[in-house]
């Protein structure tokens, strides 16, 4: 399913653009706009509602399922901040691989 969604080429850009600092802040934005604002996280219904904010409108139920599941660690049905932090990353496998420590830092100050 990485293939259905690019971001190789887009998240590398970014952090040159804004910063390890900005980007991790970026994130969390993200987050906030995609999360169900009474559960605290991300599920399939405001992930949907939402999808049309990341350009990926076209996605259908499955691949929305797929992206959640694979995402979900903790099996609670929802991404919570960090689950999408991480998902974000391991769809991006260059930035996966030039930003492994600054992952590791921002989940560490997160937590
Ligand atoms: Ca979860």
């Amino acid at each position: 399913m990485a293939d259905a969604i690019v971001f190789e080429d887009f998240f590398p850009a970014m952090v040159d653009k804004l910063g390890a600092e900005g980007f991790m802040k970026e994130l969390c934005n993200g987050f906030r706009l995609l999360m169900d604002g009474e559960k605290g996280m991300i599920t399939f219904e405001s992930l949907k509602r939402n999808l049309a904010l990341l350009g990926l409108q076209d996605m259908d139920d499955d691949e929305v399922v797929c992206m959640l599941r694979e995402g979900d660690l903790n099996g609670d049905g929802g991404l919570d901040e960090m689950e999408f932090c991480t998902l974000m990353f391991r769809l991006s496998p260059a930035l996966m691989k030039s930003s492994k420590s600054l992952l590791e830092e921002a989940l560490v100050t997160e937590v």
